[in-house]
């Protein structure tokens, strides 16, 4: 094997973030399908999620789309999707975990909301992973994947009290996009970053999803065309932009993160400390509840000591402006 193998499905956001972080990176890579039969050929031990990446040398698995792009890093050094000045290369690890575990919230409302998006979505992610099936028996296969997936919103925070938080949010995500979003510009420069990745994959899932792709055509047509071309970035050759000439969508982008995202990891970790099962917390005015997740906690603990080496006054004064800082120090 002398090429990677990405093991994914298209409705799944990591995946989209994985292929467009390995065509960017100009990696050679196969794009595998799973379906059931192939996920119990690959035998593979760790949880049960996608992307799984193989490497080429040794037929190794790996899942967890943050580790894959760090270790794509590490393995190789041209192209690299994390900005080369540390404050910014921490403000891309930031805005990509909101991306991966906040804007997630968005995808997974929209996709299991309304029944017209629930059969479009439980048809194509069964039409995708499962080979062979036509008529009834797709139809059944798509329902018990509906009915599972329905009965999950809880369990991320996708209730109808949660609702109007992340719609707000995501039509505010939105309007931030909508400054920049023109051809060939990225959030730290010319070229995509991984926090540019992270919002792709979920904006990428949102853009096929029935009622948000109507939302992004008809109200930010730049933002879905953006996302549309960043699938495929390998013919993108461009520059970082320096901290000082940041552009004011990073900003934007960082206040979001601190008017949702980062009180909501700090409920989550103060809950879980607490041994609570549930957080509660107020989100620009409303009240969010949901389960705890250990994931999460391990997200915040992650950022605040990347914060921790990250140099410069610079960044800090950033982040105090932009109602992060308290939240990471
Ligand atoms: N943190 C992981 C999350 C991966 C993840 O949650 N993948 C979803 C699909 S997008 C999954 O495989 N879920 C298992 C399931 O639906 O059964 C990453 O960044 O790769």
């Amino acid at each position: 094997m002398t090429r990677y193998r990405l093991y994914g499905g298209g409705g799944s956001p990591y995946s989209q973030k994985m292929r467009g972080i390995l065509h960017y990176r100009r990696l050679p890579f196969d794009w595998v399908q799973i379906t059931p039969a192939i996920r119990a050929q690959i035998k593979h031990d760790g949880p049960p999620v996608i992307p799984i990446l193989q490497l080429p040398e040794d037929g190794s698995l790996h899942v967890d789309s943050t580790p894959l792009a760090l270790m794509l890093e590490d393995r190789h050094s041209q192209r690299s999707i994390i900005p080369d000045d540390p404050a910014m290369a921490f403000l891309s690890y930031l805005i990509e975990d909101m991306a991966d575990e906040w804007v997630t919230k968005m995808m997974f409302h929209y996709r299991w909301d309304l029944e017209i998006d629930q059969q479009y979505s439980a048809r194509q992610i069964i039409s995708d992973n499962t080979p062979g099936l036509r008529g009834e028996a797709l139809a059944q296969a798509a329902e018990a994947i509906r009915q599972r997936q329905v009965g999950r919103m809880p369990l991320v925070g996708c209730t109808p009290q949660n609702k109007p938080i992340i719609e707000q949010g995501f039509h505010e995500l939105l309007a931030i996009l909508d400054t920049f979003a023109t051809r060939d510009e990225y959030l730290f420069g010319t070229r995509p970053s991984l926090a540019d990745f992270g919002l792709f994959g979920q904006l990428k899932t949102l853009a096929s999803d029935h009622t948000p792709m109507l939302i992004m055509r008809s109200t930010v047509p730049s933002v879905y065309d953006w996302v549309r071309r960043l699938e495929d970035s390998s013919g993108i050759d461009g520059q970082w932009h320096s901290f000082d000439d940041m552009r004011g969508a990073v900003g934007d982008l960082l206040r979001f993160t601190g008017r949702y995202y980062l009180p909501f990891l700090q409920a989550n970790a103060s809950a879980a400390e607490a041994g609570n099962d549930e957080l509660r917390v107020e989100l620009a005015g409303c009240t969010f509840q949901q389960p705890t997740f250990k994931y999460q906690v391990k997200c915040f603990q992650r950022l605040r000591s990347l914060l921790q080496t990250a140099p410069g006054s610079g960044l800090r004064e950033l982040l105090r402006e932009t109602g992060c800082l308290d939240y990471l120090e």
